[in-house]
């Protein structure tokens, strides 16, 4: 039985980062662009727990934190922006790519070597890109690795900072529902509740709030409802859909997870227009021998073999009995 208490941390790379952080460098964390809780959840983690043991750190994403983590301590630290010339190391968390935070672009600094890059990760996509590494694979959440980085350099760990951890792991499995949901995914949750995490009040914040016209939504979304002959259950939405309710194409998110709840669907995909003139497709499967990637691939898109996307440029919904997609 493993010991589910012990670091998964590689050690010569904490002693690379313990001596680094004795010479007290000022530090920028970035995650990824389109922040997700994990992406959130585990920089404002870090962000909290270094800064309460008194280094030099501060947080930046390219993109505002959705609405659902606004709850979290710190929100207001995030900046959109910042200069790489205030900063001795970049801290990336979660991001799969050196590129994914879109940094980049404006500060190419932040890739040389005139910085020093910390890469705290847990895609298997990740290339080891930083001159400190902590890429492990096989935890759920990068807000996991970030917990162990905390205990190993001795931080505080308080109840916000354990709550920002808890998100991260909280949406990266979603909701302790997902595959890669482990003996360990559960161990750490049950190690941050006790240093003051409440995962009634993550899940009610992250799943389990939706505004009147969010809900007309769905309703609307769900009343046509399709079985296909191959056995995709499939759901179309128009841009004046959700316009009409004073809506976006982010009140979606979630629809998708629903209608795959349904046993009797092979697959399930939900079509929907994405107000700037393409059509974008999720698709997600419950079943062993479905393979969504492939089927996305077909169509230019990708993800993993359970939920995977495409989008088809210059498309828009028709309805007539099903619905298919138009290419002008
Ligand atoms: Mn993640």
């Amino acid at each position: 039985m493993t010991d589910l208490t012990r670091s998964i941390l590689p050690e010569d790379e904490v002693s690379k980062l313990k001596r680094y952080l004795e010479g007290q460098p000022k530090l920028i964390i970035i995650t990824h662009a389109n922040p997700d809780g994990d992406a959130i959840g585990s920089a404002l983690g870090l962000y909290g727990g270094l800064k309460d043991k008194g280094l030099n750190v501060e947080v930046a994403c390219i993109d505002p934190c959705p609405e659902e983590f606004k709850y979290l301590n710190h929100v207001d630290q995030l900046k959109l922006d910042f200069n790489p010339k205030d900063y001795q190391a970049v801290v990336f968390v979660d991001c799969g790519d050196k590129k994914l935070t879109r940094f980049e672009k404006a500060h190419p600094e932040i890739l040389s070597d005139d910085l020093v890059k910390i890469n705290i990760d847990h895609h298997a996509s990740n290339d080891n890109f930083g001159e400190i590494n902590f890429v492990i694979t096989d935890v759920a959440s990068a807000s996991m690795i970030v917990y162990q980085i905390l205990k190993a350099l001795k931080c505080k760990i308080t109840p916000a900072t354990a709550n920002a951890l808890m998100t991260g792991i909280y949406t990266d499995t979603g909701g302790f529902m997902h595959q890669n949901t482990t003996p360990l995914t559960y161990q750490y949750a049950a190690e941050l509740i006790k240093l003051g995490a409440s995962p009634q009040h993550v899940a009610q914040n992250v799943f389990h709030k939706y505004d009147f016209n969010t809900l007309k939504l769905w309703g609307k979304v769900l009343q046509n409802l399709h079985v296909t002959a191959d056995g995709a259950a499939v759901v179309g939405v128009e841009e004046k859909d959700y316009e009409s309710l004073g809506c976006t194409r982010q009140d979606l998110a979630g629809v998708i997870d629903f209608i795959n709840a349904m046993p009797e669907a092979r697959y399930s995909v939900m079509l929907s227009e994405d107000g700037k003139g393409n059509v974008k497709a999720s698709l997600r499967t419950r079943k062993d021998d479905v393979d969504v990637k492939a089927l996305a691939e077909q169509y230019g898109g990708g993800g993993h073999v359970k939920a995977a996307g495409f989008s088809i440029p210059g498309g828009r919904l028709e309805k007539e009995v099903k619905w298919k997609i138009v290419q002008d």
